[in-house]
């Protein structure tokens, strides 16, 4: 069975992180969509409990998708979930100098592991969990960039549209 993971921060999940989840699950037998807990990233909005579970009503209609959450090096969860894929998005050229440089730093700790960049949708090209809270904490329309119950929690943080 081929696992792939697909890793983020998922703070929170949007249309564009889906859309790469969405398509990994047409190539892969299983996706397991990993939260890093990262003690080091300053003021997340949404905890990790409430990311995996904004995750898990999203997937839910996706049975080979696992949602799960991960510490320290990603190809030692790897190991451990028996996975040899990671799944990416690609934005911009922006994102192509970090991604290559995790995709060398995980393939010199494990060369049986292989990073897979999908180019974004351009619909979501310009789509980050970044851009959706800065919009949803001024009260903005975020319908358009993340599904109705992610919609629903950033109202719950940070207060009714305008
Ligand atoms: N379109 C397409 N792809 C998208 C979009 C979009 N609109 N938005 C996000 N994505 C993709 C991102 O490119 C990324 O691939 C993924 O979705 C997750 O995005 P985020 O923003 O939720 O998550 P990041 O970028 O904060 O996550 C970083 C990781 C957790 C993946 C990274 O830090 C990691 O793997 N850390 C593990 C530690 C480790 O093993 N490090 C290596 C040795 S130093």
């Amino acid at each position: 069975m081929s696992i792939a993971v697909c890793p983020g921060s998922f703070d929170p999940v949007t249309y564009g992180h889906l859309d790469i989840i969405q398509r990994g699950t047409k190539v892969f037998d299983k996706v397991i969509v990993a939260v890093l807990i990262n003690r080091n990233k300053t003021n997340p909005v949404f905890t990790i409990e409430e990311r995996l579970e904004l995750l898990r009503e999203v997937t839910k209609d996706m049975p080979n998708v696992e949602v799960d959450t991960f510490t320290g090096l990603l190809v030692e969860y790897m190991h451990e979930k028996g996975a040899r894929a990671i799944i990416k998005g690609l934005r911009a050229v922006s994102d192509f100098e970090y991604e290559m440089q995790m995709a060398s730093i995980n393939r010199l700790l494990d060369n049986k592991i292989e990073t897979f960049f999908m180019m974004t949708n351009n619909q979501y090209s310009f789509l980050s969990s970044s851009i959706v809270k800065e919009v949803g904490k001024y009260g903005a329309d975020v319908s358009s960039l993340v599904p109705p119950v992610v919609e629903k929690a950033l109202r719950e943080k940070f207060g009714e549209p305008r």
